[in-house]
């Protein structure tokens, strides 16, 4: 059981012992449920306080339990809040730090609420494809009116408990000792007698609820895309406006079905793979790790811009290398331009930009960073650049400070062998636009030290940023992935298939955006430089050609105006090329083929499958060690629909079986010696198991 019992002065205190935040496991629910059955068998026993040990009252239900039967074991958290209601002794919760999801339910069950200020409270189940199913949707809009409760729900917000103070959430807020005061609270109530209030007796008041729901519920609906679980809040919600017991009902049923949904599914493997990352096999929890309080950047280009107000965004100074003076003057010119851009949206205020703008220092002069805890390379992609740079390093930078490179496809095992001291060298491998973007790579080489590893994940929480580890190897995780993801795009085109034909389709399927639109933005020149490369490394490499074709006509993406498909100056739309698509289609004839009309279930099929197929040679080589890892990657990195919880949890909805097969049958066609089945989803398909089983 983890939740504790004990009486003070006639008063049962029971404790959600559950750490970290004390999930409503099934053992919690038991011991909650058995603390009542003593605390109402106790003649001695008048009030009864309900709390939680730690940082939390509760954060909710338990969300790796949901996949198992254990979720929906009595006690249901919906019979304990019956019990509770049903007591003739008072309950009282003493609600602190953090009540959410079914925590806050728990509350909401509760007789009284005595809190303090700065209590996170939230009903966030939408985040999880779910909704609060233990008569959030009921209660809330009964205490804190209709449209709070709406807020609330459909967006998954946290509050701080103060401004919900006016509401009826909470019948008193605490000065100083939260449980003191709820003892107190508790034996007052016991003098005063029965009946103790419950929420459920409450009225739902609005002037014009049924306007206003169906108002919401038009916009949620037509901005919900993919998801199922907010416009079933709005309907839930809208249940409380009647009897109790309908709306509960309405709600339960309504919670049972989006339980067993992918999407919710999907949406928890999510949460969990998040926290699962930063969990390293062979580096124990408590690894010392280093303090980081001053950064180094080495390059004032667009990456080491955004490299610096990453940090500078989350209060840590940094210091910016160039060789030129006028590249540092243009890139603190664009940083102060950024900041003042987001201050004109209202979020960010001239203290703040001053500030930050404040904390950054720039210089010529290695001497200048030898002090830093870390210096994190962002210069030109090429290995002799990055031998000067690490040299440098090495040669100024204090002992224990960490050496990291933002190297994209330079092998960081080399780059640390340009320094005397390779297990403080890293991969630091950010997205662009870095100060925008949450994934970011922590390329493991093979010295790296454990503690570094763990500096470096620690810090990416501190700067806001998604970290995954990766192992060395051509484009890390993710972009080794999508290289076969183009690749079976560009062969599309040959085959029969249009840029706007195959970017539609995968869009559809709920990515951000297509390949084609997505190397418009990138730039078609940089692509066709790893093209290059791969030709000189890997000669039998093949792929479709239109894309040389496509740069030889000098279309090298949006920056000039021309791609795989035309931009026009006065907006970002990408629009359809009869050019390009003329050029595509003399290729095919060039080829000898027959052009032929594909479906979008075989472009999605293609697409996915080439990601899952290179994410199982990943997972076997070592290079994530867990397929959850390769599936934050894409939901942070990539567009990946987030409700479909990354390509790898995506391939286990399918059935890895079924995987295989398309595989194999699309082997068999053009250029099917690009892939075959990959010998772990081989063996998972043989085993019976899945991926992210
Ligand atoms: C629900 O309640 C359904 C009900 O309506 C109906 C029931 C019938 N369960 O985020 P952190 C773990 S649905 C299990 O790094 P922070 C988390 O995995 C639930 N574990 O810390 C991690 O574990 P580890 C509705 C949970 O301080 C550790 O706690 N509730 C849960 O940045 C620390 O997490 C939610 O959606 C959980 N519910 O933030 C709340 N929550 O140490 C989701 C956390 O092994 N949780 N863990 O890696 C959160 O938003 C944040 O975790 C919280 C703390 C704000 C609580």
């Amino acid at each position: 059981m983890t939740a504790q019992y004990q009486v003070q002065d006639s008063v049962a205190i029971i404790s959600l012992d559950n750490p970290p935040v004390n999930a409503l496991s099934h053992s919690t629910r038991v011991g909650i449920a058995d603390g009542m059955v003593r605390a109402l068998d106790d003649a001695g026993v008048r009030a009864i306080v309900l709390t939680g040990t730690g940082n939390a009252f509760s954060g909710g239900g338990d969300i790796p339990e949901f996949g198992t039967p254990k979720a929906l074991q009595e006690p249901n958290l919906q019979t304990i809040i019956d019990t509770i209601e049903a007591s003739p002794k008072p309950v009282v919760a003493a609600v602190h730090s953090v009540a959410m999801g079914g925590g806050l339910e728990l509350a909401l069950g509760c007789h009284y609420r005595v809190t303090v200020k700065g209590t996170r409270v939230a009903l966030p189940e939408v985040n999880l494809g779910l909704l609060p199913g233990a008569g959030g949707t009921q209660r809330l809009p009964r205490v804190v009116g209709l449209e709070t409760a709406v807020n609330m729900i459909v967006s998954g917000k946290t509050m701080m408990s103060e401004e919900l103070a006016g509401t009826k959430l909470f019948d008193c807020f605490a000065m100083d000792e939260l449980l003191w005061k709820a003892l107190k609270f508790a034996r007052d109530a016991a003098a005063a007698g029965a009946p103790h209030p419950c929420v459920r007796d409450l009225n739902v008041h609005h002037e014009n609820a049924e306007a206003y729901l169906g108002f919401v519920r038009n916009t949620v609906a037509a901005s919900a895309r993919g998801y199922p679980a907010p416009v079933k809040c709005v309907d839930a919600i809208a249940a409380s406006l009647k009897p109790f017991d309908q709306g509960i009902k309405e709600e339960r049923d309504a919670f049972l079905y989006l339980l067993t949904s992918p999407e919710s599914r999907a949406l928890r493997h999510a949460f969990l793979a998040e926290r699962a990352a930063s969990k390293i096999a062979d580096v124990p929890v408590d690894t010392l790790t280093r303090n980081i309080a001053k950064v180094a950047v080495i390059g004032a280009g667009t990456m080491g811009g955004g490299i610096s107000m990453s940090f500078l965004n989350a209060g840590i100074p940094v210091t910016m290398l160039e060789m030129k003076a006028d590249a540092l003057e243009r890139r603190v010119a664009a940083i102060r331009r950024h900041y003042e851009n987001t201050s004109k949206k209202g979020k960010l205020t001239q203290e703040d930009i001053e500030a930050r703008i404040g904390m950054l220092t720039t210089t010529l002069s290695y001497d200048d960073i030898k002090n830093a805890d870390l210096a994190i390379e962002a210069a030109f992609e090429d290995m002799s650049v990055k031998q000067a740079v690490f040299r440098q390093l090495d040669k100024v930078m204090k002992p224990g400070a960490i050496l990291a490179s933002n190297t994209s496809t330079l092998d960081v095992n080399k780059i640390a062998e340009f320094t005397t001291r390779p297990k403080d060298v890293v991969g630091m491998h950010f997205f662009s636009p870095a100060n925008v973007m949450k994934l970011l790579e922590v390329v493991r080489g093979e010295e790296t030290a454990k503690d570094v590893l763990a500096t470096v994940m620690r810090l990416a929480k501190k700067i806001g940023k998604v970290a995954v580890v990766s192992g060395v190897c051509d484009g890390f995780i993710g972009n080794r992935m999508i290289e076969q993801y183009s690749r079976q795009a560009g062969f599309l085109l040959d085959e029969g298939a249009l840029p706007e034909q195959v970017d539609r389709a995968i869009e559809k399927f709920g990515f951000a955006m297509g390949p084609f639109r997505m190397i418009d933005m990138a730039g078609n020149d940089i692509s066709r430089e790893i093209r290059k490369r791969r030709a000189v490394e890997q000669p039998a490499f093949t792929y479709s050609k239109t894309a040389d074709l496509l740069c030889e006509t000098g279309r090298f993406g949006q920056k000039v105006g021309a791609g795989w498909y035309d931009y026009r100056e006065d907006d970002r739309r990408a629009y359809p090329s009869q050019q390009v698509n003329d050029m595509i289609i003399r290729h095919t004839e060039d080829l000898g083929l027959t052009r032929r009309k594909i479906s979008d279930e075989e472009i999605v099929e293609r697409l996915v499958y080439a990601l899952v197929n290179e994410g199982a040679l990943i997972v076997e080589e070592g290079i994530a060690s867990k397929a959850s890892d390769i599936d934050l990657v894409y939901l942070s990195g990539y567009g990946f629909p987030r409700w479909r919880g990354g390509p790898m949890q995506y391939a286990d909805e399918v059935g890895l079986y079924n995987v295989a097969q398309a595989i194999r049958r699309y082997a068999k066609g053009y250029q099917g010696k690009a892939w075959q089945v990959a010998p772990l989803l081989q063996q998972l398909v043989d085993a019976g198991t899945r991926f992210n089983d």
